[in-house]
């Protein structure tokens, strides 16, 4: 065995019997202390090797990995007895959330619902839209005014007051739970809001607090580190340090000036966001997206971005919530290179993860009409490790950012700069002929990267045709929006929809009057929920006659509703076919025996198929299409409509 092996052996053994101590007689009685116990023994090497390697070299390294390992036992015993059942059933089937049943939605609990005993009152609502998982954007009490749409956060053990308490939190996820909904909730864990208990001590003087923050007195270490970090909010203030009077120093803030980041070089950080992480579980979280995982970590003479010791870190978290929160899935939220963004994928990582390339390259077919360069990436980056799986997504409340790798573009003759201005002009509706509507994120003067805002219906074409008044440009731009949906709710993962998205929602011009808004953009694609579409569609006799919002909605509630029903749309296994034509794009799912064949066109004009391409696609002469329900024989070439969209099975 290795030095690292015995003494992980020899702590486990100091360890165990005052883990021993620590549990009641009823603990011993009900098998909850047998039951930590054997996880934590039978995960120790790996925690061990984690945290020996993130903290060794502290002198109070055992102190440290102690306080660890009750914080964990804390957080189990802590757990509610329907949540360890619930853990019981996912160890047995650890990958239940690769299921063709998976959908989820992602909504702000004020603009959608006001709050939380409202929302409650919405789970017949996803029902009927077929949602089985809804990630309610950062709803924990935050700093006064501007609070980055909650990701400022001041305390994560209570609810903000204007949404409810802890206890409306724990009962909706309860009846989440009943009605077969997963819940998703975020861990904003890179960094707190300046008025957090930490950082008010902090700003105290209290240099304990102070450790919990990168806090420098002058400007010679950040100037140092500036060299080589990126600026990803250039608007909001440039560099990645805010000066503060009180404390007379610079802290790191990567993002807005009162988000403070984390100091997870100091181990007392990753113990005290260990019991906010198993407090938020324990609330009834089945999902936690990890936010802005890339920036966890900071290392001087790198960009501070995806650095190994991140990795490190999540998979210690992982550890511990395999340990005190079993049947916890992690979603990562790295919008990066398509090359880190992989990196954290894994059972013992990230079970699941954003995946922004395929989302920006949807939106570049779209935009060129071609979809060489979608296949290209998919071609090779869309395989992911065993137990693991994309969450696909087309819109969320972030920007949209152009992360393909250049390289990929390179092979095709496509410069990945140049392209980007491109897909800015485009999206921004400058370009000669763009049917979009988007605005402008984060432009950097310094170095010409812009990011993109807008709803996925004004980026799609929506608001410029109703705005033409022009029922053509209306169908195309409805058309969009399926093809898009057709793609993500089938190549592979979980789909996730932005909700509001349902019934095209268009950008809303008037976040500006909120000064607490006004600074970003982003608030354009953040609308309130306007339930009056729900009230008209419901009023609605006739299909044929039907709105535009309830033609957009009844085509995707369709569109979830076939997905539920289709076996081989479960799990992550996709095989582009040549089609043969670069404005089509043709893939074959298949799981345990069922196959589906589905074609994509990205042009306003007809497109053909060779017949010889679809039989290849291993599905035999004939097919029906499950979206229009038509048969269809491979005898000749297959004619796709405008941004037609088949769904096509074997007959
Ligand atoms: C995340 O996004 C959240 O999704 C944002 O809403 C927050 O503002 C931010 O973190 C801070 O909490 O910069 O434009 O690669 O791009 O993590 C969005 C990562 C963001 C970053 C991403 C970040």
């Amino acid at each position: 065995p290795d030095q690292l092996q015995t003494e992980a052996e020899i702590s486990l053994k100091r360890l165990l019997p005052r883990l021993e101590a620590f549990w009641s007689e009823d603990d011993v009685a009900s098998g909850l202390a047998r039951d930590f116990t054997q996880r934590l023994v039978a995960q120790w090497p790996r925690l061990f090797r984690l945290l020996f390697t993130l903290y060794h070299t502290r002198y109070d390294f055992f102190y440290h990995l102690e306080e660890i390992m009750f914080t964990a036992a804390r957080g189990w015993k802590q757990r509610s007895p329907e949540l360890r059942e619930q853990d019981d059933h996912r160890s047995n089937d650890p990958t239940w959330f690769q299921s063709e049943h998976m959908v989820g939605g992602a909504l702000y609990v004020d603009l959608f619902s006001e709050n939380l005993n409202k929302l409650r009152e919405c789970i017949p609502y996803f029902k009927d839209l077929g949602l089985t998982y809804v990630h309610l954007m950062p709803l924990f009490a935050v700093r006064p005014g501007d609070n980055d749409g909650g990701y400022a956060i001041s305390n994560y053990r209570s609810v903000d007051p204007r949404l409810g308490t802890i206890d409306d939190l724990r009962q909706l996820a309860d009846e989440f739970r009943a009605a077969g909904v997963c819940l998703c909730l975020d861990f904003v864990f890179n960094h707190t809001s300046d008025d957090h208990y930490w950082a008010q001590h902090a700003q105290a003087g209290d240099i304990e607090y102070q450790q919990y923050y990168y806090c420098f007195p002058d400007r010679t270490v950040p100037d140092q580190y500036e060299r080589t970090l990126r600026e990803i909010f250039p608007t909001v203030r440039r560099g990645n340090f805010t000066w503060h009077d009180g404390m007379q120093k610079w802290v790191w803030t990567t993002f807005n000036s009162f988000q403070w980041d984390l100091n997870y070089g100091n181990p007392a950080v990753f113990r005290a966001m260990l019991e906010e992480m198993l407090f938020i579980a324990n609330t009834g979280v089945d999902i936690l997206r990890l936010d802005a995982v890339a920036f966890i970590w900071k290392q001087m003479g790198t960009n501070c971005e995806n650095r190994p010791e991140a990795h490190l870190l999540i998979q210690a978290f992982n550890c511990l919530a395999g340990i005190a929160a079993p049947g916890l899935v992690f979603k990562s939220e790295a919008i990066v290179h398509p090359d880190e963004v992989v990196k954290y994928i894994g059972a013992d990582e990230c079970q699941i993860s954003y995946n922004p390339t395929l989302m920006a390259l949807l939106w570049e077919s779209l935009a060129t009409r071609s979809t060489r360069l979608l296949k290209k990436s998919l071609s090779h980056r869309h395989r992911l490790p065993h137990g693991t799986s994309w969450v696909n997504y087309l819109r969320c409340h972030d920007d949209i950012g152009w992360t393909f790798d250049d390289e990929d573009a390179a092979q095709l003759g496509i410069n990945g700069y140049d392209h980007r201005q491109f897909l800015n002009n485009f999206y921004t509706g400058q370009f000669p002929g763009s049917f979009a509507r988007g605005v402008p994120f984060q432009h950097n003067p310094t170095t010409g990267d812009m990011r993109i805002s807008g709803t996925l219906a004004s980026l799609a074409g929506l608001e410029q045709a109703i705005e033409f008044h022009d029922p053509k440009l209306i169908e195309m731009s409805v058309r969009r929006m399926c093809l898009l949906y057709g793609i993500t709710l089938s190549i592979g993962g979980i789909p996730l929809l932005y909700l509001g998205e349902e019934w095209g929602m268009l950008n809303d011009y008037d976040f500006v009057k909120d000064p607490a808004k006004a600074g970003d953009t982003r608030w354009i694609h953040r609308p309130k929920m306007k339930w009056e579409y729900l009230q008209n569609f419901k009023q609605e006799v006739d299909d044929q006659n039907g709105t535009i919002r309830g033609k957009i909605f009844r085509s995707i509630q369709k569109l979830i509703s076939l997905r539920k029903n289709l076996p081989s749309l479960a799990g992550q296994q996709m095989e582009l076919i040549p089609v043969d034509n670069p404005h089509v794009l043709g893939f074959v799912r298949h799981f345990e025996g069922s196959r589906t064949l589905i074609l994509a066109n990205f042009t306003e004009e007809e497109q053909r198929v060779p017949a010889n391409n679809v039989r290849t696609g291993g599905l035999g002469r004939f097919f029906q299409d499950l979206i229009s329900e038509q048969e269809i024989a491979t005898h000749e070439d297959l004619t796709l409509p405008p941004y037609g969209l088949l769904w096509l099975e074997r007959i």
